[in-house]
């Protein structure tokens, strides 16, 4: 089925290297870990299919739509009947927060996404970057947003690699 006809109501977008293909596919393979993945940044865009059941005991499936960071001029193209956006953050590389921040509020004041749920994953949680998550928040101004926005971002605290903040995910994704 050509892409583009497929209804895909999750985008997942964040700069480069920010940790969104492995948030996804560790999402993806969640019950059978995929050990052949091996990462490379996505040019483009890549759609992942979680499958999970829903409160009826009903199999469903859920598309979402991963877009790379140097794709950013492009995201305006996949924004139609969005609902749920996951906007990835890389904890551990400061430099490129605040570049992430003008990303995100871009997206937060796109009229297509007003009613969309976003959700902040604050990405590569590992213990060696916890230190930097306060900073990181400020630089999102992310308490600011909570006080300003009705459709202020949920805040996800992951760890990809390691597949820490996964629940947290699929059950923002889910309800
Ligand atoms: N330290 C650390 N690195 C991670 C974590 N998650 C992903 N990475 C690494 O970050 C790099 C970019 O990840 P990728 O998922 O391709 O990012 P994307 O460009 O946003 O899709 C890869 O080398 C990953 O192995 C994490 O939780 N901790
Ligand atoms: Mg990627």
């Amino acid at each position: 089925m050509d892409e583009l006809e497929k209804n895909i109501p999750v985008i997942c977008v964040g700069p480069t290297g920010s940790g969104k293909t492995t948030l996804l596919k560790k999402l993806q393979d969640a019950e059978g870990i995929d050990y052949t993945y091996s990462p490379v940044p996505t040019i483009g865009t890549n759609i992942y299919d979680i499958n999970y059941v829903n409160k009826q005991g009903k199999k469903q499936v859920l598309s979402i739509r991963e877009v790379g960071g140097e794709m950013v001029t492009l995201w305006s193209n996949y924004l139609d009947g969005i609902e749920k956006v996951i906007f990835v953050v890389d904890t551990s590389n400061l430099c490129q927060v605040s570049a992430a921040a003008v990303m995100l509020y871009t997206l937060l004041a796109e009229p297509r996404l007003r009613r969309s749920k976003f959700i902040l994953v604050l990405s590569k949680m590992d213990a060696a970057y916890r230190q930097m998550r306060n900073e990181a928040l400020l630089m999102l101004q992310h308490t600011r947003l909570c006080s300003e926005l009705h459709n202020a971002p949920t805040l996800l605290e992951a760890a990809p690699l390691a597949g820490t903040g996964l629940d947290g995910l699929r059950s923002f994704l889910i309800h």
